[in-house]
């Protein structure tokens, strides 16, 4: 059997780095088919997107990368599989084929774990092991690394795992849930790239937002 894997990749304000990251693409062995969401952009994402010749779907504003990826599921929707990675080169596209490789071995949900290395920056490395800490305990299943957005999800988990994020809690909400319900989840390991790239998250306004995620799955009830 053999996926059809699609690579979809949520970008805002990411011209500086998009470029590498769609040339990477094409140069694997098995090009996927790629999906650019531009998240209402004012430079020129869209533009280098469309220069390598990819498809490209513009949002008019800003709305989250929450809804950059829905909107990205339900355009790929015929294919089996979807790999999600970051526009701003922290996702390494030479790690594309061990997501399709760990789906093809039955996962329905790979999750890109980060190394922990002195290469992330220290508040970042203890908002990751804490939420993941926490999320793992929620999920009923080890989760290494729940804020990574490098990863495969497979039709079936997307259709039977409904979300309401909209920001980057978005990544939290559907991996703990795909594990309550006892989808299968692998993990690949990948390089942990700190840059000149520039985070959007905003500590005031998505941080809370990913704890209140947490929260509400903490205490909501659990499906049986
Ligand atoms: N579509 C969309 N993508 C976003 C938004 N904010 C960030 N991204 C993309 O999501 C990815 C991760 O964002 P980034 O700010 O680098 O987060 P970090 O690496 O976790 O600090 C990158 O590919 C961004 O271009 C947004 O508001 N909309
Ligand atoms: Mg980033």
């Amino acid at each position: 059997m053999s996926l059809r894997v699609a690579a979809l990749v949520p970008a805002y304000q990411a011209a500086a780095h998009l470029g590498e990251v769609l040339l990477s693409l094409a140069a694997l062995p098995d090009p996927p088919h790629v999906l650019v969401v531009d998240d209402g952009s004012r430079d020129a994402t869209a533009e280098v997107a469309r220069q390598f010749g990819v498809r490209v779907h513009s949002f008019a504003a800003n709305r989250g990368k929450g809804h950059a990826l829905l909107a990205g599921f339900e355009l790929l929707r015929d294919f089996d599989a979807i790999v999600t990675l970051d526009a701003d080169g922290q996702h390494p596209p030479h790690c594309f084929p061990a997501f399709a490789a760990a789906a093809e071995a039955g996962a329905d949900l790979v999750l890109g774990t980060r190394v922990i290395t002195p290469d992330m920056p220290p508040l970042r490395r203890f908002a990751n092991r804490f939420s993941s800490s926490w999320c793992s305990l929620i999920a009923g299943q080890r989760i290494s690394d729940s804020q990574c957005g490098y990863r495969l999800y497979r039709r079936e988990l997307i259709r039977a795992t409904p979300v309401r994020a909209s920001r980057y809690e978005v990544e939290t909400e559907r991996a703990v849930r795909a594990a309550r319900l006892g989808f299968r989840v692998a993990e690949v390991e990948i390089p942990t790239v700190y840059g000149d790239e520039q985070s959007h998250l905003s500590p005031t306004r998505d941080v809370p937002r990913i704890v209140g995620m947490m929260l509400r799955l903490t205490f909501e009830p659990r499906p049986r």
